[in-house]
């Protein structure tokens, strides 16, 4: 199925594909606040850099991670959990810029996840060759609210699975801009990223950039 959301005589056509119920990609979503987007990265990652973690069963993510709202992600030999302070330098995470929760609670808007508010924001950025293997999100205890991922830079393959790791996936092709909501039947479903391609994009250069938003207070 696709919808026509709107046009835009610089932005483009933006529109909708179903992955499965519950699970949409929005093309091009997120091309209007790309200058926006870029400007409160730099920000975050001045305050709180991009960083290798390393995952209870002792391998080094290939994606560098770092996060802002109220909690961030981390990764280390004891577990995954959401916290408020970043563990590298002390300090609470920069806040989620208002610019990246409007593009959020919109993005849910028009996947039918109207509730939406995000308090956390995890960017990860992947070098060429970097990959995420198969994984749920399931470190959230409110799994109503949906997950909005933002896809900038190089593309990517992404797999999206079923509740089940061995269940069969689809092959969804990411590119600069596209926004990935799943929530609903599909927010536990499996999904991971395929090792990145060579390539060079104006934006990232030899990147690409994923930025997910949760709800992680109950
Ligand atoms: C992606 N990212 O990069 C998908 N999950 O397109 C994820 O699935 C993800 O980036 C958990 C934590 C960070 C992530
Ligand atoms: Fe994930």
């Amino acid at each position: 199925m696709t919808l026509n959301l709107f046009d835009d005589a610089e932005q483009g056509r933006v529109w909708q594909e179903a992955i499965c119920p519950g699970a949409v990609v929005l093309r091009h979503f997120a091309l209007r606040y790309e200058v926006e987007i870029f400007a409160a990265l730099d920000d975050i990652a001045r305050q709180a850099p991009f960083r290798h973690m390393v995952t209870p069963g002792g391998f080094r993510m290939s994606a560098a991670m770092t996060s802002c709202g109220e909690f961030g992600w981390t990764a280390d030999r004891t577990g995954y959990r959401y916290i408020t302070t970043d563990p590298e330098t002390g300090l609470p995470w920069p806040p989620m810029p208002e610019t990246l929760g409007r593009l959020a609670v919109a993005a849910a808007m028009s996947a039918g996840y109207p509730e939406f508010v995000p308090d956390a924001c995890l960017i990860n950025r992947y070098a060429i060759g970097a990959k995420m293997s198969l994984h749920q999100d399931k470190d959230e205890p409110d799994l109503g609210a949906p997950i909005v991922s933002v896809s900038l830079g190089l593309p990517a393959n992404f797999q999206f699975g079923g509740p089940r790791r061995e269940d069969k996936t689809q092959r969804v092709q990411l590119t600069h801009g596209d926004v990935v909501v799943w929530g609903g039947p599909a927010r536990l479903f499996f999904h991971g990223v395929l090792p990145i391609k060579n390539g060079l994009h104006p934006s990232t250069g030899e990147f690409r950039i994923n930025l997910t938003f949760r709800k992680v207070s109950k």
